[in-house]
């Protein structure tokens, strides 16, 4: 899935309601209502090799908050948080990955059209893996990533749930991502309507300032896994976080280091932040610190995180 090349997605089998079947018969309806009206939700979650085999990071908490996300849209699951669970750890286990990306995805299907979706519940479920690298390259992750601010903001609360992780939502990121990529920058910064920094096109952010690491709250963000893990991971090391609410782009410009957090994206270093450098214009040291440790932890090797860790065998 890097720039260029064969960008397709080899996902092996793919659970779809109750059966996993070969890719190319994992098919859905022209007419489904997602398809049309972005009304959907999904998660992404990932599974790491450890000594162990692999292992789901943070399960639970990615299936709850796609029950969240569900909920939000009047969107019915028929099975219980239980099941797709379960079923995630089977879609791993029967494609034999070590490591890979997960993503569950709900929708309304093709029982009718017209704006209401509701006459298509329950919703149809699908759970695909495959695997994915380094979100933003390679380079990014050992560099840093130059980010720009987006002409697209971040939509408010009460006109699109920043909270659901919605398909419809991803409107909004992808503009944001295109015109990053076209800009020649990794990713997108994404401000409110007042000039608020929100988050990236999928991810949370952070700076740090004189050694205090400030974790980016915004009331339209994801709440993010990864950054309530790295949040946790970096108390335990003894370090300062602050939630930071209303941070302007100048607080960024003038950081120590700012980094972002998801978990495609995991812990990635930024560097330029519209053409400005950060700190010292490449990877933050403490930055690195949390990703190694982040890292460390995704892979069982650190025993006071194994209770994030659901283990496929
Ligand atoms: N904000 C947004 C908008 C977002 O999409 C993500 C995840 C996050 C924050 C971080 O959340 P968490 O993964 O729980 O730490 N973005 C997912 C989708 C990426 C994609 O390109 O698709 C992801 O990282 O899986």
């Amino acid at each position: 899935m890097g720039k260029g090349g064969d960008t397709r997605i080899r996902a092996g089998k793919i659970w779809m309601d109750g059966e996993l079947v070969p890719q190319e018969e994992a098919r859905v309806s022209v007419l489904a209502h997602a398809l049309h009206y972005g009304t959907s939700v999904f998660e992404g979650i990932r599974a790491y090799e450890t000594d162990e085999g692999p292992a789901i990071f943070r399960l639970e908490e990615h299936v709850e908050r796609l029950f969240h996300s569900a909920k939000i849209l009047r969107l019915e699951i028929p099975y219980s948080p239980e099941e797709i669970s379960q079923a995630i750890v089977e879609t791993v286990r029967v494609n034999g990955w070590k490591s890979c990306y997960i993503r569950p995805l709900a929708w309304f299907g093709a029982t009718s059209l017209g704006v209401n979706p509701l006459p298509n519940n329950p919703a149809e479920v699908m759970i695909a893996t495959w695997e994915w690298g380094a979100y933003l390259g390679e380079d990014a992750v050992r560099k840093g990533a130059k980010l720009v601010t987006s002409s697209w903001r971040r939509f408010p609360g009460d006109v699109m749930p920043g909270k659901a992780k919605a398909g419809g939502n991803y409107v909004n990121s992808a503009l944001a991502k295109m015109d990053a990529l076209a800009a020649g920058a990794d990713e997108a910064l994404l401000l409110d309507k007042e000039g608020f920094v929100a988050e990236g096109s999928g991810e949370n952010l952070f700076y740090v300032k004189n050694g205090v690491i400030y974790a980016i709250e915004h009331s339209v963000n994801l709440p993010g896994i990864t950054r309530d893990s790295v949040i946790e991971i970096a108390e335990d090391l003894g370090h300062t976080v602050e939630e930071a609410y209303r941070v302007t782009r100048e607080i960024l410009f003038t950081a120590d280091e700012v980094f972002m957090t998801g978990t495609a994206a995991e812990v990635t270093p930024v560097s330029m932040i519209d053409n400005r450098p950060i700190g010292s214009g490449s990877a933050g040291e403490l930055t690195m610190k949390l990703r190694r440790e982040y890292l460390a932890a995704v892979t069982g090797n650190k025993p006071e995180y194994r209770k994030w860790l659901t283990l496929v065998k």
